[in-house]
Order: C-alpha cells, then structure tokens, then sequence
C-alpha cells in the first residue's frame, strides 16, 4: 500500500476477481468506503475488461496474479470452488483478502485459508454483512444488556424463490462448481452467523433434513439442496428451529431471526431492516432504527425515518473490513475464522442430513491451525 506524505494514508487499492452481482456490490461498497478500484479480473480476458468498464473499475486484467500486483486487498467474487484457491495465492503474495462466502466448500479447505491468512500476517474477511444493520445491533445490545434475558429458544427462516422454477438453474446447483451444499452454504449459513452473532450462544449440535426437489434443472442433474431444515441445540440448551429454501415464491430475501428469552423476544426480519420487534408479557413493541438508540455502533449514516438497506450494511462491512487492514477492525467484524465456523456448520448439517442423526458441532479454540 503506497502512503502518501501528509498525514492520511494513501486510500487503499481494492482489486475484484469475478464480474458477477456480488462483485457489483462489492465494487459499490468499497468505493462508498473510499478505496481506489483499481482492477477486475473475470473466466476470460474479455469479460474482465467489460466487466471492469461496466463498474467503474481501472482496469480489466487477464488473472488473480494481476490483480494482485495492482492491489492491497482483493474481493473475491467468484464461484465457490475457486475461493479457497485464490484466496491461499493472494494471501501468498501479502494481499489483504475479502473472500465471497462460503470461504471454502470444505472444512479442510477453509482451515487452509485460515493457516495462510495467519501465515501471511494479513486480514481476511468473509461478508456476513447482516451483522452490519443497525437493528441487528440493537437486538445483539438486548441480549447482551440482559433485557432479553436468558436465551431459551429461536425461530429463524432464510427463503427466497429464484430458484422455484424446473427450469431455474444457476452455476450454484452443480456441485462441482458451488460446493456439496448450495442453499444451506448460500444463505443458511448467514443465517446460522446472525443467530450466533445476535445471542452470543454457539451452535453446539444440529438435527437437519434436506429435500432436492427437482432431479435435474436445465437438462443437468442435480445434487445439491433446495430445502434445509434444521433442529440445532446452542450451549445453553436453548432450541432453535431453522428453515432455508430457495423455493419459497414472494419470499426474495427473507431473512428472519427471533430469539425468545426469560424476558422479551427480538425479531429481526431483513426485508424490513429499519424494524425491530420486542416481544413482552405485556406492552411489545415494534421500534424504528434511531441513531441514538442503543447498540446503533455508529451504522446509522442517515437520521431516522430515512431507509437505510443491504447496500449500506454492505458498505459498513467493507469499511470495517478496510479498517482491518490497518489493524482497527470492530469487534463485529465477520474474519475467515467466521468463515471456516460457517464451513463447520455446513458440514454437520450435510452429515445430519446424510445419516438423519444428530451431529456435534466442535466450538474450537480461535487459535485453532491443526487440520482436521
Ligand atoms: C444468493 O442466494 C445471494 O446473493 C447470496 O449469495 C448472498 O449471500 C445473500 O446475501 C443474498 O442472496
């Protein structure tokens, strides 16, 4: 990272691999958190130099070694299976990195990443970006103040319907290019991080069942989930019921989280960021996002009554993200050992799932670098 000789540093040098929607919003994000985007690579020459055209981006190169000679920290925005990859050959070459979920399609593949992120002394992140609304802040402040109180159960659901159609398909659905699980890896693990996120309770075991409705889409077979449910216990005892499609028509980002305690219940839904139920005995509430509420941590860029939504909760994770590089990260700040938690869960779900019994989930030390 070149500095400069006054006193701010020299904005920092944001590179792209991929050219797809997530690399569009990545690009939107970094710009809005002031980085110089310097440069995009795409599958082919070609399509990196459109696609950096199309975003605003310096330049179109042909790889990741380009992109990395260009850049201080690169977003990763490709298909799953090329994550791990090119996020252990960036980190090789001292670039800071912000992977795409999931950080790998392996356990094994994303406690490599975190072996190398450590090895390289850089930063990594991975975009559980709901964490960054502020009334997910909110509801994390009530439980952590003891307004919620004891945590004994949680309802969550992560639906959408983009994938309701035989005839719907995306590079996801093959197993070979997204990974063994697509719709629990996809969204159902944001969902899994916002519930851990918001109670501060860890996952520690999980009953799940999936469902592939259609054995082909688009004339491909397909092996990977539609529909997840799972039973999970956290290590308090409390009982969490979760549901993930990608087949739930009117449903276009349905993220939802209620945590139930001894005294109130929160309820966050995505679609509707700017609220926030409170559920009582007597007198709950729906409140509004308010900057001078409790928990806001500052996300609030705009007064009450003015809508603020996933592109801004995007924008606050990259920024953190940045401030990751020069060692002034949050403490909400989502890092590949997120990612290699998300990696986990992912696979006891699948294993669940596979031998429809119950399935521990290890709570492993942060230090954790052993594979296996
Ligand atoms: C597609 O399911 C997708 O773009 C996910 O990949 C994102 O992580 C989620 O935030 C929105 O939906």
């Amino acid at each position: 990272m070149s500095e400069t000789t006054d006193q701010a540093p020299a904005a920092l040098r944001a590179g792209f691999l991929g050219g797809g929607f997530m690399a569009a919003v990545h690009s939107r994000a970094a710009r809005a958190a002031r980085a110089r985007l310097v440069a995009l690579a795409s599958s082919t020459p070609d399509r990196g130099v459109a696609a950096a055209a199309e975003l605003g981006i310096e330049r179109g190169v042909a790889d990741v070694t380009e992109v990395a000679e260009l850049s201080d920290i690169v977003h990763v925005c490709t298909p799953n299976r090329d994550h791990a990859a090119q996020t252990i050959a960036l980190l090789a070459a001292g670039r800071h990195v912000i992977c795409e979920k999931p950080l790998a399609t392996t356990v094994s593949d994303a406690l490599a990443v975190v072996d190398a992120a450590d090895a390289a002394g850089v930063a990594g992140a991975v975009p559980f970006v709901y964490r960054y609304h502020p009334q997910v802040r909110h509801a994390r402040e009530l439980v952590r103040s003891g307004v919620v109180g004891t945590v004994l159960s949680v309802e969550g659901a992560y639906l959408q319907d983009w994938l309701l159609r035989e005839t719907d398909s995306n590079w996801r659905v093959d197993s070979a290019a997204g990974g063994a699980s697509r719709a629990f890896a996809d969204i159902g693990s944001h969902l899994c991080d916002l519930l851990e996120f918001v109670t501060g309770r860890r996952i520690r075991a999980v009953s799940a069942r999936t469902r592939t409705v259609f054995p082909e889409r688009g004339g491909q077979p397909v092996t990977t989930e539609d529909l997840v449910a799972v039973v999970a216990e956290l290590d308090n005892g409390a009982l969490a019921t979760l549901l993930v499609s990608q087949m739930a028509p009117g449903r276009k980002n349905g993220l939802t989280l209620e945590v139930h305690g001894t005294e109130r219940s929160v309820r966050f839904a995505q679609e509707r960021p700017e609220e926030l139920w409170i559920g009582a005995l007597t007198g709950s509430q729906l409140v509004l996002r308010d900057p001078e509420g409790p928990g806001d941590d500052g996300l609030s860029l705009v007064p009450a009554g003015h809508p603020m939504g996933y592109q801004d909760a995007f924008t606050a994770f990259v920024a953190d993200a940045y401030a990751g590089v020069r060692g002034a990260a949050s403490d909400a700040l989502p890092t590949f050992r997120d990612g290699l938690r998300a990696a986990r869960v992912t696979a006891a779900v699948l294993e669940s799932a596979l031998t429809r019994a119950w399935v521990s989930i290890p709570d492993v030390d942060e230090k954790e670098t052993q594979h296996g």
